[in-house]
């Protein structure tokens, strides 16, 4: 009878082994409990005499995974087979779902065989069990023993209906998992309409295949359905009067039933040892992923440690992490069981994706039970569309803000999701969505570091830029304030100039105009006096004008040279006559200043090519220069001779006088614009100083030279040269 234990949620299916004393029952037991696989099977608990001898019952319990959410266990019995143990037979009996008959194949077993076949139908009946309806297999046993019945002998003593029976040898185990598949396969379609399963042959089918797998010998692997499974079994009560002395019977049946009890205490220690080792396991892999997931700084790979883990040790067979970009629209991120969450890509009545609303509930949630018409219940008809049959959705948030969410779903066989799990995917999900937005900051502290080194490169290279332009700028400031220091000079010393000038010229011009105007006056008075006197006036006023015209026509010739404007076109002048006509206009004022004209001029000197009006006034300036310079009774010669330089004729002018000399100091002024001896002279100085300059001007101009020396009081001499030809 198929027992379904609501507390721990257990459904429990019960085989016994029964059969005559010694036949092999229990050895039968134990090599299932060898070859099954451990995490699959609790103990084999044997109450025994000292001789091994079955003294209450042996009961192996295996776990076939889960149904409904139930846990399924198969839990095999065996009975006591000595003759005397009837009322524990019974007892042991109570509830069977499946039955394997264990008969002795030896010759002298043939008797206690039918007993006991016999004694099997009575206790069946004895507790309420059709023994049509209980599925039964025959193991014909001890196979390997002489001498031993024929096989069709035996069969046609004990298994007149033809239900399935093996040959086997228990101490080796031939034999014994085919016949328990059997009466497994046979029960597990019996009871599956209890199970919930129906008559759905698929289900059957599953179910079958899950008892197969339970029985895969020495196949490890991991719990796929929790570790261990209570062993609750339960017992009969029997009506008992407490003031009546108990019977034999019953008090055997009371010791079973004890019996019972310590080993479903056993069994559940048992279960409980095991949760607790789950449990320290889980914890310790929590932090073993703890530190994972804060070691890591790739925020994609915590997101990947989390779903991992989730699936291991929530052992489910879908689950998702979304999260939120800064994009802000949630999204997966990884994903395994599926290609869409279910709950991202199904869209609730307001059209917006279901895993949404659940994000903004900011609560873990499971999505589980019944469906009824709440929204709740369209969240778990989404999950159950998906073909799961429960979830949870766990809000992964860090320091107040939801980053993602992380949903888990479980299938049939895996039985429903429980808080235990909602838990466990919690500490999960919050130690992972600390380490994403650790890896994430990290990650951007990189990036900000990134971009202050490059920033702190990028400013230094332009400092260093700038430096160089304001030094380029501080050398081209100093070179253009050198440049506007020299212009300074220059316009300080043009503007000295200028100013000398005006002075000059006013004082110069002054003298001839106010004898002019004075000569002009007196010959107005005198215009009835003799005509000696008025042509006298005359003669003044024609001298005057002539200096006028004279100091007139040098300030035009500077101008023009320190202008750099052009002359008069050059000519081929003939020498001689050049000189005479320097010359003549001299010859009065030397007399008139009682000096000596000395001329030396060679003859035959060909021709000069210059501009003659402006080399003339040269020549006479310099010469003139001489002549009122020298005191009266002095001397100025004017030396001409003729040099050959090369291929060209050049022309040598010595003008000497014995006047009062120059300075040595003053000799570099000498030939500059303006200067003029009359500081060291006494007496009124003549011309604008520019005679010499404009001389050494002109030569210049011609391609020659023109040089002084002096030494004071005895005289100073000027030295021309000048090319004569082009
Ligand atoms: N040679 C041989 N010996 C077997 C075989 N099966 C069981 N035995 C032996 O038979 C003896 C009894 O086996 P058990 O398994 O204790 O028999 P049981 O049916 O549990 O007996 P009770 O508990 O007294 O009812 C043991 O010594 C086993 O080793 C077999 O197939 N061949
Ligand atoms: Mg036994």
């Amino acid at each position: 009878m198929v027992q379904f234990d609501n507390q721990y949620r257990q459904i429990k299916i019960k085989i016994v082994f029964y059969g005559p004393a010694l036949g092999g029952k229990t050895t039968c037991l134990q090599h299932i409990h060898r070859v099954t696989d451990p995490q699959r099977r609790t103990k084999l608990y044997s109450l025994n005499t000292a001789s091994d001898r079955t003294l209450f019952f042996d009961l192996l319990s295996l776990n076939l995974g889960r149904i409904r959410g139930y846990r399924l266990a198969l839990q095999l019995y065996t009975v006591p087979g000595q003759v005397q143990y009837n009322a524990t037979r019974r007892t042991v009996l109570a509830g069977a779902d499946g039955v394997v008959f264990v008969a002795d194949s030896q010759i002298d077993q043939r008797e206690p065989n039918l007993t006991s076949l016999q004694n099997l139908w009575e206790n069946l009946g004895a507790n309420g069990l059709d023994r049509r309806q209980v599925p039964l297999v025959f193991l014909h046993n001890k196979r390997d023993l002489e001498p031993i019945q024929p096989l069709a002998e035996m069969e046609a003593a004990l298994n007149p209906d033809n239900l399935p029976a093996f040959p086997s040898v228990a101490v080796t185990g031939d034999g014994v998992l085919e016949a328990f598949s059997v009466v497994g396969e046979r029960t597990l379609a019996a009871v599956a309409d209890k199970l919930g399963v129906g008559t759905n042959a698929q289900a059957i089918q599953r179910l079958q295949q899950q008892m197969r797998i339970a029985l895969q010998p020495f196949v490890e692997r991991e719990d796929v359905g929790g570790a261990g499974q209570d062993v609750a079994v339960t017992i009969p009560s029997e009506a008992s009067d407490p003031t009546r002395p108990l019977s034999e019977e019953a008090l055997v049946g009371e010791a079973v039933r004890a019996n019972l009890a310590m080993t479903d205490l056993n069994a559940r220690l048992d279960t409980v040892s095991r949760q607790l080792e789950r449990k320290v396991r889980v914890l310790a892999n929590i932090s073993e992923f703890g530190q994972a997931v804060s070691n890591e700084r790739d925020p994609a790979n915590v997101l990947r440690l989390l779903i991992t883990n989730t699936i291991r040790h929530l052992q489910v067979q879908g689950a998702a992490v979304m999260i939120i970009p800064s994009s802000g629209q949630l999204r997966e991120a990884v994903v395994h069981g599926f290609k869409r969450d279910p709950l991202l890509s199904t869209a609730d009545e307001a059209g917006e994706p279901v895993a949404i609303a659940l994000l903004n509930e900011r609560q873990p949630r499971l999505l589980v039970g019944e469906i009824d018409a709440t929204e709740e219940s369209f969240q778990l008809a989404t999950v159950r569309n998906a073909n799961f049959n429960s979830a949870l959705v766990v809000p992964l948030t860090t320091q107040e803000k939801v980053v993602g969410l992380l949903t888990a779903y479980g299938d049939g066989d895996r039985g429903n999701l429980d808080e235990n799990d909602l838990q466990l995917a919690n500490v999960l999900g919050s130690t992972a969505a600390m380490g994403y937005a650790n890896a994430i900051a990290w990650r951007q502290l990189q990036d900000f570091n990134r971009g202050l080194e490059g920033q702190v490169a990028k400013r230094t290279s332009e400092l260093r830029n700038a430096l160089a332009e304001s030094r380029r700028l501080a050398d081209d400031l100093s070179e253009k304030n050198t440049l506007v220091e020299d212009a300074y000079r220059d316009l300080s010393a043009l503007d000295q100039i200028k100013q000398e000038l005006i002075t000059r010229l006013s004082s110069e011009l002054r003298t001839p105009v106010t004898s002019l105007v004075t000569a002009a006056k007196i010959l107005e008075r005198v215009k009835d006096a003799p005509a000696e006197k008025g042509e006298r006036f005359i003669a003044i006023i024609r001298d005057e004008a002539e200096k006028l015209s004279e100091i007139i026509q040098s300030i035009f010739q500077a101008s023009a040279l320190a202008t750099g404007s052009e002359g008069p076109e050059r000519r081929s002048v003939p020498a001689e006559d050049l000189f005479r006509r320097v010359i003549a206009p001299l010859r009065d004022l030397a007399r008139n200043r009682a000096v000596r004209l000395h001329i030396l001029i060679p003859s035959g000197l060909d021709t000069v090519f210059c501009e003659a009006e402006s080399t003339e006034a040269a020549l006479r300036a310099v010469i003139k220069n001489a002549i009122e310079f020298s005191k009266g009774g002095g001397e100025v010669r004017l030396e001409v001779r003729r040099l050959m330089r090369g291929e060209k004729p050049w022309l040598i002018l010595r003008v000497t006088d014995t006047g009062v000399g120059i300075p040595e100091q003053e000799l570099p002024l000498v030939s500059e614009a303006f200067w003029q001896g009359g500081n060291v002279l006494t007496g009124k100085p003549r011309g604008v100083g520019l005679g010499l300059a404009i001389a050494k001007r002109v030569v210049e101009h011609h391609g020659g030279s023109l040089s002084i020396s002096s030494v004071v009081a005895e005289g100073t001499e000027v030295r021309i040269e000048l090319p004569q030809a082009r």
